[in-house]
């Protein structure tokens, strides 16, 4: 029968965990709770592909403003004077030329992972988007203080370690936007016997 719990996630070091050499503190977290690197490369990839990587829907673009709206709320910071505008839609297209820049700084790491539940474990151990809310015990929550306040005022993207993917969808999307189906590995870990 098939294993209806076990899913596939897409995880990927950004420039910022590369480079503070937290490659292997990120993998060793996921291998610890049982989940499996199916697929796994290193890649400095080019601005188009980090750009067709991430939504360009005009729904997930006004999310992405959100996040550090919010936070200027909460500290009283005017929204037009910190982004040069008040519409969510027009910060979230700046938040996410930010975000193509920092992703093309440097190589990631680009990973699938699988596992009982894979896509929440995952999220769950990446932590909060917002390093500063982040959880203790989290990836973020452990290695960085990062806050939208910071980074927007500083018109950059916030840095936050590693990405992984939300949904079911953003997760086949993104398998199959870094990964051909032969760079996949299909083996048995044999402590999953004991674990389940
Ligand atoms: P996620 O990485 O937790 O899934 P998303 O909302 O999908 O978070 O945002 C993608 C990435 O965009 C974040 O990980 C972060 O690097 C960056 N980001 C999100 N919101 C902001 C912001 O308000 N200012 C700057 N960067 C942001
Ligand atoms: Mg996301």
């Amino acid at each position: 029968m098939a294993k209806p719990a076990v899913e596939r996630t897409f995880v990927m070091v950004k420039p910022d965990g590369v480079q503070r050499g937290l490659i292997g503190e990120i993998i060793k977290r996921l291998e610890q709770r049982g989940l499996q690197i199916i697929a796994l490369k290193m890649v400095k990839p080019s601005v188009e592909h980090i750009s067709n990587h991430y939504p360009t829907d005009e729904v997930w673009i006004k999310r992405l403003g959100d996040k550090g709206f919010n936070v200027f709320n909460e500290l009283g910071i005017d929204l037009k004077e910190a982004m040069g505008t008040a519409d969510n839609l027009e910060a979230g297209k700046k938040v996410r030329k930010w975000l193509i820049d920092y992703m093309t700084e440097a190589p990631v790491v680009a990973m699938v992972v699988e596992g009982v539940h894979a896509r929440d474990m995952v999220r769950k151990i990446v932590g909060s988007t917002l390093p500063n809310k982040a959880e203790i015990g989290t990836l973020r929550g452990d290695f960085s203080v990062d806050s939208p306040a910071a980074a927007n005022l500083e018109k950059r993207a916030i840095k936050n370690l590693a990405h992984a993917s939300e949904t079911k969808e953003e997760a086949e999307k993104e398998i199959c936007h870094w990964f051909s189906q032969e760079e996949i590995h299909q083996w048995d870990r044999p402590d999953h016997k004991a674990m389940f």
